[in-house]
């Protein structure tokens, strides 16, 4: 018998101390859609609690980790101890392809200033300088970029002063992100920060023309597993030219030449729609929100595209690669929905995937049971018509708004008024709005954020999902319990999952996990101790 999902939520929470309670009581909810098109209040964007596990990442993390770090020729420093600096190198599996083995590409080196005792206690700055220099003459990069890890901001090294010192001295774009990793209450914070140095240090510095007919910006796709390779194969093949990519397989001077794109997609709402609305008021370049994941999506998108351009041939040209690349999603798809019909997951990702996979999972006729962000906002899970309503708490005004006004030179609107209206007539063509998670499921289905690891246990218990998505922290937990366990972070060792060809991709490996006999067999050592006791408690 399904259980009551309010009955659910209560048994998850029903542990924590009174106030805990109430908090978390707000972060999860059961999910309805309204008469007047609205769905319920979550709570989300607030700091983790003390005492629970939580799935999250530091601001750091989201700035040097996913938003700057995948592009290849941009080379990041980080200013930290070396134990942060293990992620200055590639702990997630974004992808980048450089034109030619002499091509710039510093993906694979990890640089740190390794911050001593005595850099905390005297300062980090000289030692700052000195890490550039040597990696300037090292690599001669044309930019870098200076990610200042807990540490810096605790002793107030001022990472600006010195990028702007160290841009002069070598002649090169040198610029400092203050992403502390206790900036923000998440990965999140770093997102944002990430996006105002993009913003105020790259876009717009490479005025290199372009005569192609349709020219795009993808905002929001890292390349994980190569996923962004099977989107560029795509685009390319319906006749768009991608200027640029925020930030998978991207080069420094792709990214400084966006703004001379006429529409700029975007995949990942969340890490990435402030260098959208700010492109969008200082270029007129307008944005629209896509979904590459699932192939229906990847169909709907397409056609969006065809429309905002207004152009027979494009959309034709579309038609055909839709056609050609479904009958082939086809074969697989019916195979594998036969046998994974009525299965059951749940997920529990980033800011956007626990949303856009649903998409895969009902492709193969899979529902979603329960799902939630690590860091999304309430923008992220209910829509963007919630964003004038919402309070900006303290830790949210802790991060930059950048005061954008059009540029006198190179605003230059893309549709008039009436193409917009339009195209804006027609349903789901929306500019600058992304309906978030909510709308897109069931009713009366449980939504969390930030879940904890004893809500995720509980929920495992309870539900006995036959897949659970998360992140390598979760995972082994996961499985331990005989439930499989698929990373949708770095999609463990397989993927591309974009696309048509991701889409595959993801139904065959989805098929081989949920019908792997092996998970019944699994039998954990406290149910045996269980089983024991038992049995001695009977003699
Ligand atoms: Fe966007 Fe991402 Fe995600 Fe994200 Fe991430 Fe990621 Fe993610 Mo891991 S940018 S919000 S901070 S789609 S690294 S590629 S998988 S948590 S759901």
């Amino acid at each position: 018998m399904p259980r009551n999902p309010r009955d659910v939520k209560e048994e998850l929470i029903q542990i924590y101390p009174k106030k805990l309670r109430q908090k978390r009581s707000e972060q999860i909810v059961v999910t309805e859609h309204r008469e007047d098109g609205s769905v319920p209040e979550i709570k989300a964007n607030t700091r983790s609690s003390p005492g629970i596990i939580t799935q999250r990442g530091c601001t750091y993390a989201g700035c040097k980790g996913v938003v700057i770090g995948p592009s290849r020729d941009i080379l990041s420093l980080v200013h930290g101890p070396i134990g942060c600096s293990f992620y200055a190198w590639l702990t997630r599996r974004n992808q980048t392809r450089p034109d030619s083995l002499e091509a710039q590409n510093f993906i694979n080196y990890c640089l740190s200033t390794d911050m001593q005792e005595e850099n905390i206690v005297f300062g980090g700055e000289k030692k700052l300088k000195v890490a550039v220099r040597e990696a300037y003459h090292l690599f001669h990069p044309k930019a870098i970029a200076i990610f200042s890890t807990c540490p810096v901001g605790l002793i107030g090294d001022d990472v600006h002063a010195v990028a702007r010192e160290m841009k002069a001295e070598l002649g090169i774009n040198v610029f400092g992100f203050s992403c502390e990793g206790y900036r923000g209450v998440s990965q999140s914070a770093g997102h944002h920060i990430a996006n105002n140095g993009l913003f105020k240090h790259i876009i717009g510095l490479n005025e290199t023309p372009h005569d192609e007919k349709f020219k795009i910006n993808l905002l929001g796709e890292y390349n994980i597993g190569g996923d962004g390779f099977v989107l560029e194969d795509i685009l390319s093949r319906c006749g768009i030219k991608q200027i640029s990519t925020f930030s998978g397989n991207s080069t420094y001077e792709t990214m400084a030449n966006s703004h001379t794109a006429d529409l700029n997609l975007v995949m990942c709402h969340r890490s990435i729609n402030y260098v959208a609305e700010m492109m969008e008021k200082r270029f007129g370049i307008p944005w629209m929100k896509v979904n590459f994941i699932g192939a229906d999506s990847t169909a709907k998108s397409l056609r969006r595209l065809g429309e905002y351009f207004e152009d027979d041939e494009l959309k034709a040209r579309i038609e055909e690669v839709i056609a050609e690349e479904m009958a082939k999603v086809e074969v697989t798809r019916s195979v594998v929905k036969a046998r994974c019909q009525g299965k059951t997951a749940m997920l529990f990702v980033g800011g956007s995937r626990a949303h856009h996979y649903q998409m895969l999972f009902s492709d193969i006729g899979m529902k979603t049971i329960v799902a939630g962000y690590e860091f999304g906002h309430r923008d992220d899970y209910e829509g963007r018509k919630v964003l004038p309503g919402m309070k900006v708490d303290a830790d949210s005004k802790n991060i930059e708004e950048i005061d954008v006004v059009p540029d006198p030179e190179r605003y230059r609107p893309r549709r008039t008024p009436e193409q917009v209206a339009r195209l804006e007539g027609m349903t789901e063509m929306e500019f600058q709005d992304y309906i978030g998670m909510m709308p897109e499921m069931d009713d009366e289905t449980l939504v969390i954020d930030d879940i904890s690891h004893h809500e995720t246990e509980r929920l495992l218990e309870i539900y006995k999902p036959d897949i659970f998505c998360a992140g390598i922290k979760e995972k082994y937990a996961v499985q331990k319990m005989g439930i499989p366990c698929k990373q949708l972070h770095s999609y463990d060792y397989g993927g591309p999952y974009a696309g048509f060809r991701g889409a595959i991709n993801f139904y065959k490996d989805i098929d081989r996990m949920v019908n792997m006999k092996i998970w019944s067999f699994v039998n954990p050592p406290w149910q045996q101790q269980e089983q024991l006791q038992t049995e001695v408690a009977a003699d």
